[in-house]
């Protein structure tokens, strides 16, 4: 082990800790110890940030800039040194001084600045634009409290406020200097020129806050510019003065709340305001970032799309499209068709969902009350496109209805996914299936006006974290089996192929899944006392809870098996543990009722000794990116049973399958896709086609009958609904048991028997183990395509136009 002394980046952490930090090396907790590793490190990014900013600045390069309302960016620390290759030496610079590199780690805050997919996609992305060495910035909002702490108290979902920057945050810069004034509401005036000018009542100051995110191999590094909000006026002394001591900071708590909280995916209309107001706020911020660094560089604004590349993550920053509008007209007195040209060749637009509760629209009154000018921006968008559908033969007026900008059906709403399809010369989708349904079902009117714009670019997922990092003992053995190719082109993991039917890499392979199981036993003993076999088959389903993703299905399956073992103790079960987790949108009633029934499920199959230990459930709380990468590398089977034409994509199927687990899922989002990469012979799937559901809600589906011609069915419906598993209210469930019955949107009842029966195939797949480890290597070789390198490389080709 080197001595503090003799270690040169011993000695700059010990330097840091003392001078930055303000601890001695006796008094340092472990909090100053990884403020101390993160400065250090922080300092030898800086030199890379700066040289990669000189270079894109020198060649006039142009720019890509992600606008995301979600970051999930979890921990940085380990994907930072990994990335600069640096591991082993600060795991011994580290170990001279008496720390342990894993330890500080661990306690370092997850940055849970998003609900689910959308927002993790976002950081992976982010991750392979500097792997790939493009200049790109991600643009967001640094809010004070991310996703929110999931705790569970008897089985309940309770929320607690997560509260990342305690410690402050090591990471960041703040940008004072990069501030930009926010407005909301007033007034709009037109001088006799035409001229408009808009006076807001209220602003803010939006001020920057900037991390580096290092790409592999450290090549380049780029930056993730999270907006946070600054009053004006901070404190009013008068005010103050005056004896009002909150009124006087009135102005800095209303500018704070901006930044405050995430919003939780999938509420419902209220706080609505405070959302259309954060997308604003962080929209207009970026725009007016992007606008400023380009006419400095540049010059000419009308060269913007030469040297831009603005993609908007889903619709919530699509009103940055009438911001730049305002921007180009109002403040470069830009005509307004001219810059009309100018905002489509900029934007680009990724749908993330179909899904009708999710696509944004804005109550008109509320729109114009906070946006003035913009509202005449839209409509004025509105009346050109309208004015060129009309010409185009075969649209009637129901097709000017759906095109329009405005929903006129009921209240008026301002529909911003249709704002966000006719300001992007792009519109994607995130899945081959999920862009078909696109142009047949939400834009199917606008698709037959612009037949060119929807194109797909299936998902993908950084290998570094999520293999690499996650899973340092798959990395060697396929080290060791083919090379070192596939660390810096995910597609060379074809190769591990080969190796499938090797007796002695099945071996190894099972020793690497077992250690992965062992350290998650362990892990789970300690934060939830509880206590599994690693030798059991782990069948995962974690993600966002939500009845699409049918959590429900996997749970009445396994009250079903729970009976069966019961009823037939003597057959030959294979042992299986149930591993659950993920959050409930804190006002979604049924997905937290799931939640409870998940944990009423494992309190009494877990304490029930006639299942003789070969059945396990257990519901893990607080989700999150780190937990993901702890149970990813542990599982061997991965649920991805949402019903079909509903899951956009996913990207949790992908991490799974790159970690050697085996899907059992449906025909839905990029499932479709996984299985033609990884061969159907290595993948489990059932149950019906999105073309089959279509089918079935358009009439004659009778969900009661189907309940009740399944036996095994039936029986876990009525358990359910009886009240089994939940004595102490036994009504708990009836409710969502009789949705089942009235209506099952989900056809969770549709597709049961086949999902059992899918699941008996994989219990005799588990018992023939190599070939189950056969089919286990051939995911992983299977899924490099699903690298995110793969995505953003076509993103930059085929979209921003920047390779
Ligand atoms: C209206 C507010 C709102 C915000 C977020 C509604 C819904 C959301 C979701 C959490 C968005 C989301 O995460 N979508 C997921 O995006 C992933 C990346 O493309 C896909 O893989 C998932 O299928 C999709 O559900």
């Amino acid at each position: 082990m080197p001595n503090a002394t003799e270690d040169p980046l011993a000695a700059r952490i010990l330097d840091t800790l003392i001078h930055r930090v303000g601890k001695d090396a006796k008094a340092a907790r472990p909090h100053d110890w990884l403020a101390a590793t993160i400065l250090t490190v922080r300092d030898d990014i800086i030199d890379r940030w700066m040289a990669s900013t000189r270079e894109a600045h020198a060649a006039g390069a142009k720019r890509v800039y992600y606008l995301s309302l979600e970051f999930l960016i979890g921990r940085l620390l380990r994907d930072a040194i990994a990335n600069l290759g640096r591991t082993p030496e600060v795991t011994a610079a580290l170990a001279s001084l008496g720390v342990d590199l894993a330890e500080i780690e661990e306690i370092e805050p997850d940055a849970a600045l998003g609900n689910g997919g959308l927002g993790r996609l976002a950081a992976c992305f982010m991750e392979s634009l500097a792997t790939l060495e493009l200049p790109a910035y991600g643009y967001g909002i640094r809010y004070m409290n991310g996703m929110f702490r999931q705790r569970i108290d008897d089985g309940w979902q309770v929320e607690l406020p997560e509260t990342w920057l305690a410690h402050g945050n090591p990471w960041e810069f703040e940008r004072r200097e990069s501030a930009y004034f926010v407005g909301f509401g007033g007034d709009v005036a037109a001088n006799e020129a035409g001229q408009v000018h808009w006076s807001p009542a209220e602003a803010v100051e939006a001020v920057a806050v900037d991390t580096p995110v290092v790409g592999w191999r450290g090549k380049r590094v780029n930056t993730l510019r999270l907006w946070t909000a600054v009053a004006f006026d901070p404190i009013r002394l008068d005010q103050f003065n005056a004896g009002d001591h909150e009124g006087a900071l009135a102005g800095q708590v209303r500018a704070e709340s901006l930044v405050r909280v995430l919003y939780p995916a999938d509420s419902t209309a209220a706080g609505q305001e405070l959302r259309l107001r954060q997308e604003y706020f962080f929209s207009s911020a970026s725009i007016q970032d992007i606008v400023r660094r380009h006419v400095q560089y540049f010059g000419d604004i009308r060269t913007l799309p030469d040297k831009a590349a603005i993609q908007l993550n889903d619709t919530h920053p699509a009103v940055a499209v009438a911001e730049l509008m305002r921007l180009l007209v109002d403040h470069h007195e830009i005509a307004f068709d001219a810059a009309w040209e100018i905002t489509k060749a900029t934007f680009g637009y990724t749908n993330h969902t179909l899904l009708p509760e999710a696509l944004e629209s804005w109550p008109l009154p509320l729109f114009e009350r906070l946006l003035p000018r913009h509202m005449q921006i839209v409509y004025a968008i509105n009346a050109k496109l309208l004015r060129e559908a009309r010409k185009v033969e075969g649209v009637d007026d129901r097709a000017i209805a759906a095109i329009s900008l405005i929903d006129e059906g009921g209240e008026r709403r301002v529909r911003m996914a249709n704002l966000a399809f006719v300001g992007a010369h792009s519109v994607n989708g995130v899945a081959a299936l999920h862009t078909e349904l696109m142009k047949q079902t939400v834009f199917a009117d606008l698709h037959r006006l612009y037949p060119t714009k929807i194109n797909n670019k299936t998902n993908g997922i950084t290998p570094r974290r999520w293999l690499f990092e996650c899973n340092p003992g798959l990395t060697a053995l396929i080290r060791d089996c083919i090379g070192d190719a596939f660390l810096d082109d995910a597609s060379a993991l074809s190769a591990f192929a080969d190796h499938a039917g090797d007796a002695q890499v099945q071996e190894r392979f099972d020793a690497v899944k077992r250690a992965n199981k062992v350290a998650l036993v362990d892990h789970l003993k300690g934060v939830m006392g509880l206590r599994l076999d690693p030798d059991a088959l782990f069948d995962v389903q974690i993600k966002r809870i939500h009845e699409y993703k049918r959590q429900l299905l996997n749970i009445l399956e396994t009250v079903a098996l729970y009976d069966q073992i019961r009823s037939h103790p003597e057959r030959d079960w294979q042992p299986r543990v149930k591993l659950f987790a993920g959050k409930a949108a804190s006002s979604y009633h049924n997905a937290k009722l799931i939640i409870k029934l998940a944990n009423d499920v494992a309190r009494r199959v877990n304490s029930d000794p006639s299942v003789g230990g070969l059945l396990k459930v257990a519901f893990v709380p607080n989700y999150n990116v780190s937990l993901a990468e702890k149970i990813i590398p542990a599982a061997d089977l991965s649920e991805q049973i949402s019903t079909a034409g509903m899951e956009a994509s996913g990207t949790g199927n992908m991490k799974f399958a790159l970690n050697g687990a085996l899907t059992i899922g449906t025909l839905d989002g990029a499932n479709i896709e996984i299985r033609d990469y990884v061969g159907a012979d290595n993948i489990v799937i059932f149950g019906l086609t999105a073309d089959e559901v279509a089918a079935k809600r358009g009439g004659g589906y009778e969900p009661r009958a189907v309940i009740e011609a399944s036996r095994e069915l039936a029986q876990a419906v009525n358990a359910v609904a009886s009240g089994v598993f939940s004595p102490d209210d036994p009504n708990r469930y009836k409710d969502l048991m009789n949705g089942l019955y009235d209506h099952d949107w989900f056809m969770v009842a549709a597709d049961f028997d086949a999902y059992a029966a899918a699941q008996r195939r994989v219990d005799g797949w588990w018992d023939d183990q190599p070939a189950w480890r056969a089919a286990a290597i051939r995911n992983v070789a299977g899924v490099g395509w699903f690298s995110s390198d793969r995505t953003i490389r076509e993103y930059a080709e085929q979209i921003w136009g920047v390779m």
